[in-house]
């Protein structure tokens, strides 16, 4: 007798419920070497708002994705890791304060659970506070940044909620190493570094790829890292849906392959930010949302990593 409930067909890319590239949802993370999270905050954006709605379209084409095996190492996030889908952060959206030290907690507990916190903005704010964690946990770490903006300005305050200055109050909290950092796809003007390197987005098409990766692994050593892409470091051609978009940006392309050949370093978390669907076109930007995350978690966790 055949049981009702056993599927006997596969479900289409197209349909059923839309997890993170299909992965189980659940927010018990005990045993998973991956604990995936959206955290759908976007009250710190400066120009045009959305990005709460990132998490979702990138779990709805992320599907795609999910069917078949990494190209071309042919790792399998079904079987070659223990990856989940925690679902998205409980946030009270009209006390915004108080929504750091709800995104702090849980990355918290991720880490105490010893899996690695992958999180999907959201604004570019939601670093900040997995940051706090990661720090409270490894110490200052070594951050690779890829964005159209440096996000080092001057805060207003001492806690503004801004997408624009949160990695100014990292740095004084002491949460980033500025010396072992990198920004990269930088094409906006800000008269202070803090430090940090960069290789902007003319440096990237001077140089290659194979010179950005060669330039970021040398940088940031055997330090323990955190990665956080911003997806307008693309150019606004491939990443149309961002809330903040700057011409002359990376091609797709160009950035899988960056993210694919700097993904086996020392990293200890990584988050994918500022996809706006509402901008959107034919979901390409949540598509190349998706397929950064997927490139990171095939180079970290596959079968060619080479730590
Ligand atoms: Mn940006």
């Amino acid at each position: 007798m055949v049981d009702a409930m056993e599927p006997q067909l596969p479900m289409p890319v197209w349909a059923g419920v839309r997890t993170l590239f299909r992965l189980p949802w659940t927010t018990d993370v005990t045993g998973a070497q991956i604990a995936f999270l959206g955290i759908p905050f976007d009250i710190a954006t400066t120009g045009r708002p959305g990005a709460r709605f990132g998490p979702t379209a990138i779990r709805s084409v992320s599907s795609m994705i999910a069917e078949l095996a990494h190209f071309p190492s042919g790792f399998s996030i079904h079987d070659d890791v223990r990856a989940v889908d925690t679902g998205d952060l409980e946030l009270d959206v009209h006390h915004s304060a108080t929504v750091k030290q709800a995104i702090t907690d849980r990355i918290t507990t991720t880490l105490d659970a010893g899996a690695f916190p992958i999180s999907m903005g959201g604004d570019h704010y939601v670093t900040y506070p997995i940051l706090r964690a990661i720090a409270a946990k490894h110490g200052p770490v070594s951050l690779v940044h890829f964005d159209a903006h440096t996000d080092t300005w001057e805060p207003t305050s001492d806690d503004d909620i801004n997408h624009g200055s949160m990695f100014t109050h990292a740095l004084r909290e002491g949460l980033i190493d500025p010396a072992r950092s990198i920004q990269v796809g930088i094409r906006t003007h800000n008269a202070d570094t803090r430090g940090i390197k960069i290789l902007d987005a003319r440096w990237v098409r001077q140089h290659g790829t194979g010179a950005v990766i060669e330039a970021i692994l040398e940088h940031i050593g055997d330090n323990l890292s955190y990665l956080t892409f911003d997806i307008d470091c693309l150019d606004p051609a491939f990443a149309p849906g961002t809330g903040t978009p700057v011409s002359g940006g990376l091609t797709a392309g160009e950035a899988i392959d960056i993210v694919s050949g700097i993904g086996h370093a020392n990293f200890v978390g990584m988050d994918l930010v500022e996809v706006a669907p509402i901008y959107d076109s034919a979901e390409s930007t949540a598509l190349a949302g998706a397929t950064l995350i997927h490139e990171f978690v095939a180079a970290h966790f596959g079968v060619n990593r080479e730590r």
